[in-house]
C-alpha cells in the first residue's frame, strides 16, 4: 500500500486554474493589447510563474527587460490574489474532500506539491490546511516542473520514498514529474497526454480511495 499522497493543488484540489489564465489574459490585454488563444493555457499549466510568463512572452515574441519582467510577475499576482479574495471550500473540486478524508482514515500521509506561491494561502481559505503533514515551499525546489525535484521534496517532506507515494496533477509538465520521481501517477483531465499516467480519470469526481488502491495494486 502507498503510505504518502503528494498533491498538486490547482486543478487538482480547487478549481483555481482558470483564475490564473484569466490573470493573465487580463494583464497581456492591458501591457500589450494582445488576446490570448486559449491552448496557451495547457503550457502555463503546473509551472512557476515566471516560466508561464515566459512561456507567454515567447508565443507573443516579445522581449521585455528584467524589470518589467519582474513588473508583469507583480501584476499577474496582484489580479490573481484579487480573484482568491471569493476562494471558499466551495471552490474544492467534486470528491477531493472525501478523498483526503479517506486517504486519512487509511493513516496516509499528505503532502501538498504545488509550483504555487500562493499555495498555504489557498489550503488555508478552502479550509484544508491542517489536512496536511507537510507542504513544500516552490520556492526552495532548485528546478520547477516537469523536473520531478517537487515530488522528491514533497516525499522526503513525509520521511517516504517518492515509490511509497502517490502524485496527483491535472498538468502535463506535473505528470512528467510524478513520473521521473518515481511515485505513482495519477493524472485528472481530458488531454490526451495526461493518458500516459498510471492512472488516469476524467475528473476529480472519479477520484476515490478505492479507484486509486486497486490501480496501484494491479
Ligand atoms: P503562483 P499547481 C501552478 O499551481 C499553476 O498550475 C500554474 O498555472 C502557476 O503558474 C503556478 O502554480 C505558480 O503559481 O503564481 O500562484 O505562484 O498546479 O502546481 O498547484
Ligand atoms: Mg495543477
Amino acid at each position: 500500500m502507498f503510505k504518502g499522497a503528494l498533491f498538486d493543488l490547482d486543478g487538482v484540489i480547487a478549481d483555481t486554474s482558470t483564475l490564473h489564465f484569466e490573470a493573465w489574459k487580463k494583464l497581456i490585454n492591458n501591457y500589450f493589447s494582445a488576446k490570448l488563444p486559449s491552448d496557451l493555457e495547457e503550457k502555463t499549466k503546473g509551472v512557476s510563474r515566471a516560466d508561464s510568463l515566459k512561456v507567454i512572452l515567447n508565443y507573443l515574441e516579445v522581449s521585455v527587460s528584467e524589470n518589467m519582467f519582474q513588473q508583469l510577475l507583480f501584476e499577474k499576482n496582484e489580479q490573481y490574489k484579487e480573484s482568491l479574495k471569493q476562494l471558499s471550500p466551495d471552490n474544492i473540486l467534486p470528491g477531493v474532500a472525501t478523498f483526503i478524508s479517506e486517504l486519512k482514515q487509511q493513516k496516509v500521509k499528505l503532502a501538498l506539491a504545488s509550483s504555487s506561491l500562493n499555495g498555504p494561502l489557498i489550503l488555508e481559505k478552502l479550509t484544508l490546511a491542517e489536512k496536511f503533514d507537510a507542504i513544500v515551499d516552490p520556492s526552495k525546489v532548485e528546478n520547477g516542473k516537469p523536473a520531478p525535484d517537487i515530488f522528491i521534496a514533497a516525499a522526503q517532506s513525509l520521511n517516504l520514498q517518492p515509490l511509497e507515494c502517490i502524485g496527483i496533477e491535472d498538468s502535463i509538465a506535473g505528470l512528467k514529474a510524478i513520473k521521473e520521481s518515481g511515485a505513482f501517477s495519477v493524472a485528472i483531465g481530458t488531454n490526451s497526454d495526461l493518458k500516459t499516467a498510471d492512472l488516469h480519470l476524467s475528473t476529480t469526481a472519479e477520484l476515490t480511495f478505492a479507484a486509486v488502491r486497486t490501480a496501484y495494486h494491479q
